[in-house]
């Protein structure tokens, strides 16, 4: 966070200050955007690199979100706002809610280009922005905005989260010419972009929703699991269309699974060689 960057009020929005970022930030930028694009090339959804390319995101140097909302408005009236860097969750998802997406002002520095605990700049905006300008999955960030505002209410954030973790961070998506990347934690990571599809450790597994809301989840790693869907509009389907209610009544006995886990319930895309396989679990999963 830059020492100009002022909190304006509670909904933690500030300045983006472009003016202010030094040339050597905009080359971070610059660097990250190439590597990334290279590694991404034939592993990232053509959505995603879409979305890159509908917001010019490598006119040189960090983007200006003067300049991209206009073009993100039009297509989806989306729009990015800056914020320090993590925000609560309620101001989260009040801000997508109302179609806003909060997007970390600062950009890490020289030290930490592979990994950096809070979400910055180039994780939010080379990573999430883009499939916004995605009707479908503008649609599904807007309402998981406001079913997390809801899961608040119902205490079921923890469950709410890891269908986020496991979607819009780590989502894979099946494609005619094999799995594809689309979460924005891999597509901004050059270790994970390559892990994600190619290391034969990870699961690989069929998206279900309450399975996937049911699944630990690791920040300090790698995924042991991904979770495929099979397009957008399936997504959409299998969230935004359903009730939650009773899906919230299911998952109130409290059972997880962890990040490694394999059910008999599961449909394995690939199973990672560090699987840990249930035979069989008291109950039903899901
Ligand atoms: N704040 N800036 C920012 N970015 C996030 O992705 C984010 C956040 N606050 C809360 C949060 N994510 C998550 O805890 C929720 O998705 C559950
Ligand atoms: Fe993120």
């Amino acid at each position: 966070m830059s020492s100009h960057a002022v909190i304006r009020d509670d909904d933690y929005v500030i300045d983006q200050n472009w003016a202010g970022y030094t040339t050597d930030e905009h080359a971070v930028w610059d660097f990250l955007y190439r590597r990334q694009r290279d590694i991404l090339a034939d592993r990232a959804d053509e959505a995603l690199l879409a979305g890159h390319e509908a917001l010019n995101l490598n006119r040189g140097g960090i983007p200006d979100f003067r300049v991209i909302n206009a073009e993100l408005k039009a297509r989806t009236g989306f729009e990015v706002v800056a914020v320090p860097g993590l925000v609560p969750d309620e101001v989260f998802f009040t801000h997508l809610a109302k179609r806003r997406f909060p997007a970390g002002q600062f950009i890490r520095g020289r030290r930490q280009l592979d990994y950096l605990q809070e979400p910055d700049i180039f994780h939010d905006v080379f990573g999430h922005v883009p499939l916004l300008t995605n009707p479908m999955f503008a649609d599904y960030l807007e309402a998981y905005g406001k079913g997390g505002l809801r899961a608040m209410q119902f205490g079921k954030l923890k469950n709410l989260a890891a269908l986020y973790w496991y979607t819009v961070e780590f989502g894979l998506i099946e494609t005619p010419k094999g799995l594809r990347i689309y979460g924005a934690g891999i597509s901004s990571s050059k270790d994970e972009s390559i892990f994600a599809l190619d290391d034969p450790s990870p699961n690989r597994l069929r998206f279900n929703l309450a399975r996937v809301m049911r699944t630990e989840y690791r920040i300090d790693d790698h995924q042991q699991t991904y979770f495929v869907i099979r397009s957008y509009k399936d997504l959409i389907h299998a969230t935004v269309d359903q009730d939650f209610a009773p899906l919230y009544m299911r998952l109130a006995d409290g059972v997880t699974y962890k990040p490694d886990t394999i059910l008999p319930s599961d449909d394995v895309i690939t199973q990672g060689t560090q699987a840990y396989a249930l035979a069989k679990i008291a109950g039903t999963p899901g």
